[in-house]
């Protein structure tokens, strides 16, 4: 008998357009040691675009892993053409901290916010830093393990900062992967609370496995919207890229939150946004894998998706927010505790 829980094919919503010129960035676009670029965090600065991306470098094939993972940094005036700083930019690790990697970035009041998820000793960890020069960055806070995935949004709600995290629940979701999207907000950016559930895996009808928080949420006057990133797995993949075996499948969904409650769920798309389809997400690393980490909303209604492809290099998607919006269904979700 067929495995009811197996999701079968996926595609892309028909209005999403992937750039002709994808992938945007690739190992071969950094002056130094580098072999795969992927997930990166895009924003607008100080009026041009900024991506720091993660780079895992060294000889994967031939020593079956990798030496290291840093994060690099690149601008464009386009959102496009990227031009690589010369150095990579944040690269933590010594001691406790194995690795920071998979950054998102978010503006606000003025000041550039990197959120990164952090490998240590003693498990996985959200950090939250600002910078302002992308030289010096200042370690905000470092959650509990074990957390990654966090995203910051882009301005204060109800007076406070405001994100979205995926912790990883083993003990209470059956010792397997079983990770849903929550909520939490902070006075400080350093000492966070409000613990809310936001979205579960089981409310997306193409994740069998677990969820996590994208790129930082846009404003819209519907409510705040944003891409998730939802995991199905099939024990029938077997190998499938570089690794021994991959049976997971990555793919980008689409909500749309309240925006003075930002841990309801009021629209949500039934299907994938977008799935893994072109030769650049299809084959790499990890096959099937899309990864979105930054989200841009332009002036002319176009809305810019970056994402890891494959974990092997970055790509860009466009679409109309309208049509965006449009996609997410009328929802009410609400699976929080009332505090107070
Ligand atoms: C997640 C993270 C991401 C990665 C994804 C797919 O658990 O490690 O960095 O892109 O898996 O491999």
């Amino acid at each position: 008998m067929p495995d009811p829980s197996i999701i079968g094919p996926l595609k892309s919503q028909p209005l999403i357009r992937r750039h002709p010129a994808n992938p945007i960035l690739s190992a071969k676009d950094a002056p130094y040691p580098a072999t795969l670029i992927f997930n990166a965090g895009v924003a607008k600065y100080q009026g041009r675009y900024v991506m720091i991306f993660r780079n895992d470098y060294g000889d994967f094939q031939r020593a079956g892993r990798f030496e290291g993972t840093n994060l690099g940094l690149a601008f464009s005036d386009d959102g496009l053409r990227w031009e690589v700083a010369p150095k990579p930019c944040f690269d933590l690790s010594g001691g406790e901290i194995v690795r920071a990697y998979d950054p998102r970035l978010t503006v606000l009041d003025g000041r550039c916010y990197l959120c990164f998820a952090v490998d240590t000793r003693h498990g996985v960890r959200g950090g939250i830093a600002a910078t302002e020069d992308f030289e010096r960055f200042e370690i905000l806070s470092l959650s509990v393990p074990d957390n990654r995935n966090m995203v910051l949004f882009p301005d204060r709600i109800g007076g406070k900062y405001a994100r979205l995290e995926r912790p990883f629940p083993v003990y209470s979701r059956g010792g397997r992967d079983r990770f849903d999207l929550w909520f939490s907000d902070s006075p400080d950016l350093r000492y966070w609370g409000n613990a809310q559930l936001v979205l579960a895996v089981e409310d997306v009808p193409f994740a069998n496995n677990k969820i996590g928080p994208g790129a930082p949420p846009i404003r819209t006057p519907k409510g705040w919207l944003t891409v998730f990133h939802a995991v199905d797995l099939d024990p029938s993949r077997g190998k499938n890229g570089w690794e021994p075996r991959w049976q997971k499948r990555y793919t980008a969904g689409l909500m749309l939150l309240d925006l003075e409650e930002p841990w309801r769920v009021i629209g949500l798309s039934r299907e994938p946004l977008l799935a893994p389809e072109a030769p650049y997400e299809r084959e790499g690393f990890r096959n099937d894998v899309i990864f979105p980490g930054g989200m841009i909303l332009e002036d002319s209604g176009e809305v810019k998706i970056y994402y890891g492809a494959a974990d092997t290099v970055e790509a860009l998607a466009t679409a109309d927010v309208g049509d965006l919006l449009a996609l997410c269904e009328p929802v009410e979700l609400y699976h929080g505790i009332r505090l107070g």
